[in-house]
């Protein structure tokens, strides 16, 4: 077997053009490359041109004689006489787009500063990788969002939680003399898709993160990353100046506490001089936060703010946050907590919100803070990591479930109102915009566990660029650098990502069913669990399945959460014509016999959903089987083993959730559907002590 491709370069593996025409067309056109300034971030754009450029024309150690001179430069350091004639256009570009443009015999990439030269070159490289065409060029991009940003949710023992790559990169024991080379890789990944900042630790944190002994090693990374335009940030533990700074109390109000916060924010930034700021995860599942001193989430913020303020960092403070004192529909609790503060929080404040209003589940409706905090800086956070998608077993294309989310409209401002919008700000004309992602990365050799979810890291990137691309684009643009431009090939390929993102809404939680997962590594389905100390934690308080039916009841009746909605959104939930049947059960409590729109009753169609989703995952083997002497051995027999484990797991989740349905519905399962192949008791007693990304505490 050759391990030639190991998936360890991702998508910039700049292999040689095999189609012998378009390489003579490419040799042709493409000429001396010339770049100006001397910025280390020029020096990162340099090397990966040339790279890039003698990798793909297979003209390592040659002379490029090609029609055009490629051209890299910012404005300021452009020759005079190139750069008068690009001024106009450049200023439609913010201070990290770039321009890529043909003109005489050039092709020159210019921004206004060196890392939009750097995302230039990144662009261009990707048009020679996806076999376009580079005459005539004139490419205006900018990024829509401002902060687009990794959350790493590492532990500093580097286990990383609900991370199914392996260990966390960051090798904090070695730091910071030990510079491993792959913290550069990763930083040039990031600046290849846009990413402009990481969180370097969970949300779960330790205070130790901000103490000498460790900054200096957030420092080194820091340094690494600079050039590519990766900023870092740290998670800040709300009790920190108890835990390493002696105080009694972590009061937000208290004058020593505000004192602490400012040292300590002067002091990081001696180390790292561009530190981006904070992410805070406060009051939520056990982690301390304001509301242990009687306060708000707007003074814990606030007070945080004020301190980072002078140095331009920035507050990302979550909104996920729900308890157990609170006996209200936990889908409703953020909104409750939040919007009645919309305007209150600083301008360097952004509050981080998930899709969804529960938890990153194959589907859930858009969040409602989403459309209700229009004088709040909003950001969202998507779950690049598959806790509750197979971990990094399962091949589920996530771009997909991204694109669905920014799609959605709020009604916030009448129709149109779209989710997109409302985190790049133009509906509400936002000061800082964000989008937030809980990476996947990991110590293992192709960084994400299963070669596909690279294309999740990938077009996270590429979506928090811009949240209006179209996901399938996106696929097609990760298959033709990561696999093959073989057009054949390339729809094959496309059509399994596209596949997999219904295909586990369907063997997982179709029609709208939610939290079904087992208990606390939340690897397999669970829907019988109901004796955990909380109630919300509880799978049977998201789907109350009884003799009746199924389904939770948030309209008017029951929980009235979709009160949280615009109403034309609410209207739309709350009538069961008008639920789209995608999000019936998140919305009502369907009798089993209900009629679908496809005329079977509920319970027959939640029986064929599941079934659907099997044979999804067959069909996705079948094609991928296609595919074998269209990929390289290593990477087609480690899809293939993934592959197969994902179609045994599917039909684990529809045999265990039927078969506990069935209980309730009492109805046989519909002509088409496999009986399954154990008892119900059989799959309740299945222990998994072991599965990987566990929370290391619980
Ligand atoms: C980092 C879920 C996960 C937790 C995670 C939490 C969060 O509850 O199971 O592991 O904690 O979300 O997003 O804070």
């Amino acid at each position: 077997m050759t391990y030639a491709t190991d998936g360890y370069k991702l998508w910039m593996d700049y292999k040689t053009i095999s189609d012998s025409a378009l390489l003579k067309e490419y040799q042709s056109l493409i000429g001396s490359v010339q770049t100006y300034g001397n910025s280390e971030t020029m020096k990162k754009a340099t090397t990966e041109i040339y790279n890039g450029i003698s990798g793909i024309l297979g003209m390592k150690n040659q002379k490029l004689d090609g029609k055009f001179s490629i051209i890299l430069g910012s404005y300021n350091n452009l020759p005079k006489t190139i750069a008068q004639q690009l001024s106009q256009e450049l200023e439609n570009l913010n201070e990290e787009g770039y321009l890529i443009k043909s003109f005489s015999n050039h092709i020159v990439i210019t921004a206004k500063t060196d890392i939009g030269v750097l995302y230039g070159t990144f662009n261009f490289l990707k048009r020679l990788q996806t076999h376009q065409s580079i005459e005539n060029l004139n490419i205006l991009d900018s990024p829509k969002i401002d902060l687009r940003i990794l959350n790493h949710w590492d532990n500093l023992d580097r286990t990383v939680e609900r991370g199914y790559a392996g260990f966390s990169l960051w090798n904090w024991h070695q730091l910071p003399e030990y510079k491993d080379a792959r913290y550069e890789d990763y930083a040039r990944a990031n600046a290849s898709i846009g990413i402009n900042g990481t969180v370097l630790t969970n949300v779960n944190s330790n205070a130790l993160v901000l103490t000498p002994q460790y900054l200096e090693k957030v420092k080194a990374l820091a340094d690494i990353f600079r050039p590519y335009g990766l900023k870092v940030y740290l998670t800040a533990r709300f009790s920190a100046p108890i835990e390493i700074g002696g105080l009694t109390t972590a009061d937000p109000l208290d004058a020593n506490v505000k004192a602490w916060w400012k040292n300590k924010v002067e002091e990081i930034y001696t180390y790292i001089p561009d530190f981006g700021g904070f992410l805070v995860k406060a009051n939520s599942e056990g982690q301390p936060g304001p509301q242990n001193y009687g306060r708000n989430h707007v003074d814990g913020a606030n007070m945080m703010a004020e301190a980072l303020a002078p140095f331009n960092g920035v507050v990302m403070w979550r909104a996920f946050v729900y308890s157990e004192h609170d006996t209200t529909d936990r889908a409703k609790q953020a909104y409750s907590e939040f919007v009645p503060h919309d305007g209150e929080f600083q301008d360097n404040v952004i509050i981080q919100v998930k899709n969804g209003p529960i938890d990153f589940q194959p589907r859930e409706p858009f969040h409602p803070m989403f459309g209700a905090m229009p004088n709040t800086n909003l950001m969202i956070e998507f779950q690049i990591t598959q806790e509750y998608m197979g971990g990094a077993t399962h091949l589920v294309y996530q771009p997909k479930l991204f694109e669905e989310v920014f799609e959605s409209d709020t009604y916030q401002k009448g129709k149109g109102s779209t989710v997109a919008k409302v985190i790049d700000g133009s509906l509400d004309n936002k000061k800082i915009t964000g989008v937030a992602g809980v990476s996947n990365i990991g110590t293992d050799r192709n960084w994400t566990g299963h070669h596909f979810l690279q294309a999740n890291w990938y077009g996270f990137g590429r979506l928090a660029w811009n949240p209006y691309l179209n996901s399938e684009d996106i696929a097609k643009e990760w298959v033709r650098m990561t696999f093959t431009n073989k057009e054949e090939s390339v729809n094959k390929l496309t059509d399994i990502m596209i596949a997999s993102r219904e295909a586990v809404v369907n063997y997982m939680t179709p029609l709208g069913l939610h939290h079904i997962m087992a208990t606390g590594h939340h690897y397999g389905p669970g829907p019988w669990v109901s004796d955990l100390s909380r109630p919300e934690w509880n799978p049977v308080y998201y789907h109350k399945a009884d003799n009746n039916g199924v389904g939770f009841d948030r309209t008017p009746s029951g929980s009235n959460a979709t009160a949280q909605y615009a109403p034309e959104v609410a209207t739309m939930f709350n009538n069961l014509e008008t639920c789209p049947e995608q999000d019936l059960l998140w919305f009502h409590h369907v009798p089993w016999t209900y009629k679908l729109k496809s005329g079977h009753t509920l319970w027959d169609g939640l029986a064929l959903k599941y079934q659907k989703g099997v044979n999804e995952v067959a069909e996705m083997q079948a094609t991928w089987n296609q595919l074998e002497n269209e990929v390289d051995t290593q990477r087609f027999n480690e899809v293939n083993m993934l592959l197969s484990i994902q179609y045994k797991e599917a039909k684990w989740w529809r045999d265990a959730c039927l078969l506990y349905f069935q209980q309730f519905s009492k109805m046989k399962l519909p002509q088409g559907v496999e009986e399954p192949k154990h008892t119900l008791e059989y799959y309740k007693s299945l222990q998994f002590p072991y599965a990987p990304g566990i929370r290391p505490q619980w």
